[in-house]
């Protein structure tokens, strides 16, 4: 544990390194009590620092200091000192080579930070400050060296031993070892080492590169998982070509490995050529993963891969700058996903987390910008804000540079940079550079934290013909910034007359054109308050507004119900047209709420149900789309748009709505069943995804109905259900509409997979998720169930995380017994995992969006929290933020 009360470090502290390491060799001893590490590292000192005489201070933590030399010379102990968190060495020459041993216990690292053991396998986790766990270093991103590897490990247990790099020699020693080494010839920072020993097999296939480079490409999992790899190798495959296509980027190594392991914590690591990911991330067959586990699979293999140019060659100079390989990574992947599947669907799915999670983020205590200017802990800092805020921050730049610029953009960027350490400026200047663009009002979107706001409003002027938009920007203060200057907003409009989009003649203002037919274009507004006139209008137009969501803001226009309408029925650009039926849904969400405050009943609005009856009529639209159009509102997004929040007013408004939906779709809903059944065998393609999408989203409308015919095919679904998408599908409306079927369908689901416990995770995750009573019980004893374990990171996500996130009503249960039960694992898990833990205690730090009553019982929880003795730095920060907010 760290200090009891740690202090943060800022951004304008920067200073470039006072040494450098030119050359690591390590040389790791495996044994099943202790590892010992050997370290060699060859330092000068850097001649850019302006301290010449500095001494030299290296990184640790947790490690047994064995011993110590400087070129050949053992230190006494009067020459070093060692504390918490670093080694010092008083006096250096200006050129060495230093020699480490230290001890670690990679059996009792319950952090999953560093060197550790997971499933009998040896595996690493160094970005972003692991590798000070198993060796002092400059464990920095902008001290870059040449690591070579070696690795001692007892044949038997651990045939498969890998780093980085080439493999260039093994052995197998008298004594039963193997020794191999590794050697990596691109330089890098401490946090891409990877080092992996265990019982592995691979699944192996070929990648020939653009300029005919074949390289060999291995899966590594256990055994058993061997059938479960080829999704993750096909998507590894697309993403190399699509690379090289879209960015010009060719791999550079003749080998690109992947190991999979069960305790991680998150999703994948971009070490260089030796990616490690969690399972969930990287296994998928058809009868064990739903559509929704595929794509996130290919999305990770994707990212990670990608990282290759995007965070690796090019890596960031300081953790300040992270936003720099994950916002642009992120940005990469999601344009790469759209292009495997559906654009539309993938943008809606991108915004709709951004607005619920990002937004969330930035309104709380721990809002920060894309580029922050301080830390206690940069764990805290893998944030919705660094990864989706930073990619909507490179795309509005791919806005407004336009994709060709965007792309000289970027290999400027690389060709600049390559083999060097960054900054988000420096990103900003090869896109100036590139393009010619002035972005220095943009750059605010790196500095300011928080969610602009746009007030549109629109008057049409039918004399003259003429549309006048006005647009109001303001951002709102957030922890320690208040008075905010206005930002560079790239605003994508249209107007839709009655035959279709109308052609746009913008008066005075400068303003680029999307389309060949002029019907679009993206607007500048860069001042608090701006007008744009359109003219030549022959009738008045609706305005379709922030066009494929080309801005992360908060957008406000007074539509009326038949202008939501219109753009719902025949909108051109698909998240227009998906928003718009977001937006009719909160019209409908307000009421029903206002009404059931007064005690009455509200019925829904006949031109809402009308709408969705039309979209389902309508057979040329995109199934995937038409499912995502059906779905209210979610209680995630209504919880940023109401305030206070009352949770349990908008479920049961919800879950009312919804019924009466279903109600008035009842025969649409059971054609639409129908018409999607597929006898074809799975694929995890676009249309086969949309086809299963909206025939669950339909019977999960049509179940609300009580019906005994329909429960009978929900029956049906489950019981013979070949992928576990349906079968999923049909288990979690079992759950929550059938209490007679509930039971025993829980058992033979568990029962039918036991022994998959990514499957099994799923189980744990309908049950976390019920809106039932008794709920919070119910995961308390499944906390007992054999399945289960703490220490398993996807563990605690598919149980605890799923019932403090994703069932708001039993978390803010009115006895405050969920915020209880969230801080009683937030304190257990402090000790054995404090990444998790800090993740964990996100829900409780929103503590002010809620009535009174529950923000008293949510304090009281992050109190005793704070009170708790060896607070980890990781929850001390989010705690001590959140309580004085
Ligand atoms: N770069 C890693 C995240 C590491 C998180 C460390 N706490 C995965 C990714 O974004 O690709
Ligand atoms: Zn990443």
């Amino acid at each position: 544990m760290r200090d009891a009360q740690p202090s943060a470090i800022f951004l304008k502290d920067y200073s470039v390194p006072a040494f450098l390491i030119d050359a690591t060799e390590l040389r790791f001893e495996l044994g099943e009590e202790a590892t010992t590490v050997h370290s060699c590292l060859t330092l000068r000192r850097n001649p850019a620092s302006d301290n010449a005489t500095a001494g030299l201070t290296l990184h640790g933590a947790e490690l047994e200091l064995l011993s110590l030399a400087i070129d050949g010379n053992t230190l006494s102990e009067s020459q070093w000192s060692v504390s918490e968190e670093t080694l010092c060495i008083a006096e250096v020459p200006d050129q060495f080579e230093l020699r480490c041993s230290t001890r670690i216990y990679p059996q009792k690292n319950t952090s999953l930070e560093g060197l550790y053991k997971s499933s009998g396998m040896f595996c690493t986790q160094c970005e972003a400050e692991g590798f000070r766990k198993i060796t002092y270093y400059l464990d920095r991103p902008d001290v870059m060296s040449v690591f070579t590897v070696e690795i001692l490990a007892d044949a038997n247990t651990y045939p498969v031993l890998l780093s980085n790099g080439n493999r260039t020699d093994v052995e197998t020693l008298e004594d039963g070892r193997t020794r191999v080494v590794w050697h990596d010839p691109f330089p890098k920072p401490a946090y891409l080492f990877a080092l992996v020993a265990g019982d592995l097999q691979a699944v192996e296939d070929t990648f020939t590169t653009c300029n005919g480079r074949v390289v060999e490409l291995k899966i590594y999992v256990e055994q058993k998982d061997l059938d479960k790899c080829e999704h993750a190798m096909l998507s590894l495959k697309n993403a190399m070509r699509w690379d090289e296509q879209v960015y010009g980027r060719e791999y550079d190594l003749d080998i690109f490995n992947i190991v999979a392991v069960d305790d991680f914590n998150m999703g994948a690591m971009e070490n260089k050529s030796l990616n490690i990911f969690n399972t969930s991330c990287v296994l998928a067959k058809p009868e064990t993963t739903t559509d929704a586990g595929f794509q996130r699979v290919e999305g990770v293999v994707a990212h990670e891969y990608f990282h290759n140019w995007s965070g690796n060659r090019v890596t960031c100079r300081d953790w300040f700058q992270l936003s720099l390989k994950e916002g642009f990574t992120v940005f990469r992947d999601a344009e790469f996903s759209a292009d495997m599947g559906s654009p539309t669907v993938k943008r809606v799915e991108d915004v709709s987390l951004l607005r619920s999670t990002q937004f969330a983020e930035d309104a709380g205590p721990m809002a920060h910008p894309v580029r922050p200017d301080s830390f206690i802990e940069i764990s805290n800092f893998y944030t919705v804000t660094i990864y989706e805020k930073g990619a909507e921050v490179v795309r509005m730049i791919h806005t407004l540079l336009g994709p060709e610029l965007f792309r000289k953009g970027s290999d400027l960027y690389f060709e600049r940079h390559d083999g060097q350490a960054v900054t988000c400026e420096d990103f900003v200047l090869a896109m100036e550079a590139a393009s010619g663009m002035d972005l220095s009002q943009f750059r605010r979107w790196y500095e300011l934290a928080g969610t602009p706001e746009l007030d549109v409003s629109g008057s049409y002027d039918a004399e003259q013909g003429r549309y006048t938009l006005t647009v109001k920007q303001h951002c709102p203060d957030t922890p320690g910034q208040t008075n905010k200057p206005p930002l560079h907003i790239p605003f994508s409009v249209a107007l839709l007359g009655e035959a279709g989009a109308l052609r746009l003649n913008l008066q005075g203002q400068e303003a680029d054109s999307e389309t060949a037919d002029n019907t679009e274009m993206v607007l500048h507004v860069t001042e608090a308050q701006q007008q744009f006139v359109f003219s030549e209008l022959p009738e008045e137009p609706v305005p379709s507004l922030l066009r494929g969501f080309s801005a992360p803001v908060k957008l406000h226009f007074p539509y009326r119900r038949d202008q939501l309408i219109a753009l719902i029925t025949r909108d051109t650009d698909g998240f227009c047209r998906w928003d718009a039926c977001q937006q009719l849904g909160i019209l409908e969400m307000t009421a029903a709420m206002e009404s059931a405050k007064a005690g009455a009943d509200y019925q829904l609005s006949a031109d809402f149900s009308g709408a969705l009856a039309q979209l389902l009529a309508d057979d040329s639209l995109d199934k995937a789309m038409l499912a995502m159009m059906l779905v209210l509102p979610s209680e995630a997004y209504l919880a940023e748009v109401f305030k206070p929040v009352d949770v349990h007013a908008i479920h049961h408004a919800r879950e009312r709505l919804r019924r009466q939906l279903a109600e008035a779709l009842r025969e649409p809903l059971l054609q639409t069943y129908e018409r999607c059944q597929d006898a074809q065998p799975y694929q995890a393609n676009a249309e086969q995804i949309a086809r299963r999408s909206l025939k669950n989203t339909s019977l999960a409308y049509l179940m609300l109905l009580g019906e005994e015919g329909i429960a009978q095919k929900a029956r049906e679904q489950f019981a013979e259900s070949q992928n576990m998408t349906d079968r999923l599908a049909a288990l979690t409306t079992l759950v929550n509409n059938e209490d007679s079927a509930k039971a025993e369908a829980l058992m033979s689901f568990y029962q039918d997979w036991q022994h998959e416990p990514l499957v099994i995770n799923q189980w744990f995750q309908v049950q976390a998720a019920s809106s039932a009573p008794g709920t919070l019980e119910k995961v308390k004893s499944l906390m007992n169930h054999p399945a289960f374990d703490i220490r398993n990171p996807n563990k605690v996500r598919a149980l605890i995380a799923t019932f403090c996130v994703q069932n708001a009503v039993n978390f803010h249960r009115e006895d405050g017994a969920g915020y209880a039960f969230l801080a009683d694992q937030v304190i257990a898990l402090n000790r054995s995992n404090p990444q998790i833990a800090s993740r964990l205690l996100q829900p409780l730090s929103k503590w002010r969006k809620y009535p009174e009553a529950a923000q008293q019982k949510m304090q009281a929880e992050l109190k005793r929290i704070l009170a708790e003795p060896d607070l980890s730095r990781d929850v001390y920060e989010v705690v001590s933020k959140s309580v004085s907010s």
